[in-house]
């Protein structure tokens, strides 16, 4: 089965108004390149705004709430992400793993609740340095997967991202093997948990993207596209990684 490149940008907590112009290039970018699926996730503050300026590109956030509404004050809901603009949403990023102490089962629960309110999901999974140095990258892995992904997961609605931890904001990248291999264990595992299905589903590399190591990587078998924090926040940056997924 044929899967479209997907490159979704998360800009985390950056982004004010006057970064705007940045989601307009990129937008611009990614019309000029149909082949490829692109999407910025923006803080919330700024989905609004970025839907009026981003034609058809993407607009999504970085996190949501798993009740659908209630008495939890700073947090954001589904549907008030929906009515915001937003189309896609990630979860269990490993910085709300590492910072808010999120779990697989609350990357299970929030992806539910977007889904219920017709967002879609990119799942983010990957093991610490720690975890790597001690051989158990790919049971870790297993493990985020058996515990976070929804049993009706399919490639319509859902995405998988593997974020090395290690390898975020470092400027360190795992060698093409190592993405290789975890990549193949994420797709059997899926394969395990949703049957067929999985073949639809896209899986992303994340983990210090650029434009300079973005052809590589993209054009490894079984990588569906990249999830990029640093080298999203400039057209200038990002750009380059759009195209190299064309
Ligand atoms: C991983 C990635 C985007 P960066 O968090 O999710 O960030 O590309 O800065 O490593």
């Amino acid at each position: 089965m044929t899967r479209r490149k997907l490159v979704v940008g998360n800009w985390k907590m950056y982004g004010l108004r006057a970064d705007l112009p940045q989601v307009r290039a990129i937008a611009d970018a990614a019309a000029a390149n149909p082949s490829v699926d692109a999407a910025l996730c923006v803080p919330f503050t700024l989905i609004e705004r970025a839907v009026a300026v981003a034609g058809a590109l993407t607009i999504g956030a970085q996190d949501c709430h798993e009740a659908d509404a209630g008495p939890h004050t700073g947090c954001t809901s589904a549907a008030m992400l929906v009515e915001a603009g937003a189309r896609t949403v990630i979860v269990g990023h490993s910085e709300r793993r590492a910072d808010q102490h999120e779990t697989s089962q609350d990357a299970w629960a929030k992806a539910a609740a977007a889904r219920r309110h017709g967002l879609n999901v990119i799942l983010c999974c990957g093991e610490t340095e720690a975890e790597r140095d001690a051989g158990r990258a790919e049971r870790v892995v297993q493990a985020q997967i058996e515990k976070s992904v929804p049993e009706d997961a399919s490639g319509d609605w859902f995405t998988l991202a593997y974020e090395p931890r290690w390898a975020i904001g470092t400027g360190r990248t795992p060698t093409p093997d190592e993405i290789a291999s975890i990549h193949a264990i994420a797709r059997a595992k899926m394969r395990q948990l949703v049957g067929d299905a999985a073949q639809g589903i896209r899986i992303l590399y994340g983990g210090s993207v650029t434009g300079a190591n973005a052809a590589a990587i993209l054009a490894m078998d079984d990588i569906d596209g990249a999830l990029v924090g640093g080298a999203s926040l400039t057209a200038e940056k990002f750009v380059p990684i759009i195209r190299a997924a064309a």
